[in-house]
């Protein structure tokens, strides 16, 4: 079952943007609009409240059969039997990751360059998230990453590649020529009045 899954249009939370509204409804709205895999990535969040929110998305990704993947915390994973993980580059070890969360799990790996990517390979990722693409507020200390370092990327390994990192309906095309197997948004989602139609647009100009 974790191969079949479809990485195109993968959100990826942040309670701090929301316009009027609550975490499990845009989840649910995305989801309407076209979204396939969600993450739960949330910072400065105790562990009782990043516990809780996890169980309640996880009622919603259910109803949609959309996999849900938990940022950072394994624990938390295991503990709402959730799709994966996502680590980034000082999280835990991906090896030592794998060997807790087992083989069903994926595990996502964030990497800006072609030896990171080739090493989360290496070390059983599933799939891997590349960004910077574009300028982005979202996460203050991204790495910039070229178009033609993610078609590098894509090129030389063989598990899926999302992209990630300042992605909107107006720029998107200019990943295409990667051949990429999804992109991941916050903002460009999570950030609009209306998210049902956000997650619309993209999905229509990922087709
Ligand atoms: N990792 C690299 S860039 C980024 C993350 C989590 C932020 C993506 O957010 P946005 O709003 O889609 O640019
Ligand atoms: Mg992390």
């Amino acid at each position: 079952m974790k191969n079949n899954i479809d990485y195109s249009l993968y959100l990826i939370t942040d309670r701090e943007m929301l316009v009027d509204t609550d975490i499990y409804t845009a989840v649910e709205e995305a989801i309407k609009g076209g979204v396939t895999l969600v993450q739960l990535r949330e910072k400065d969040i105790s562990t009782l409240d990043f516990y809780n929110i996890a169980s309640k998305i996880k009622t919603v990704t259910d109803k949609y059969k959309v996999p849900l993947i938990i940022n950072d915390r394994i624990d938390i994973a295991l503990s709402i039997d959730a799709a994966g993980v996502h680590l980034g580059q000082s999280d835990m070890p991906a090896t030592i990751a794998r060997s807790i969360i087992g083989n069903n799990k994926i595990m996502g790996i964030s990497t800006s360059t072609l030896k990171e990517a080739q090493e989360a390979e290496r070390q059983g990722a599933d799939y891997v998230g590349v960004g910077a693409m574009f300028p982005t507020t979202t996460k203050d200390d991204a790495n910039a990453v070229s178009v033609h370092t993610l078609k590098e990327i894509k090129d030389n390994i063989s598990i899926p590649v999302v992209a990630i990192g300042g992605i909107t309906e107006k720029n998107v095309d200019l990943l295409k020529i990667a051949n990429i197997d999804g992109i991941a948004i916050i903002s460009d989602i999570l950030a609009k009045k209306c998210v049902k139609a956000a997650a619309e647009k993209l999905c229509a100009s990922i087709k």
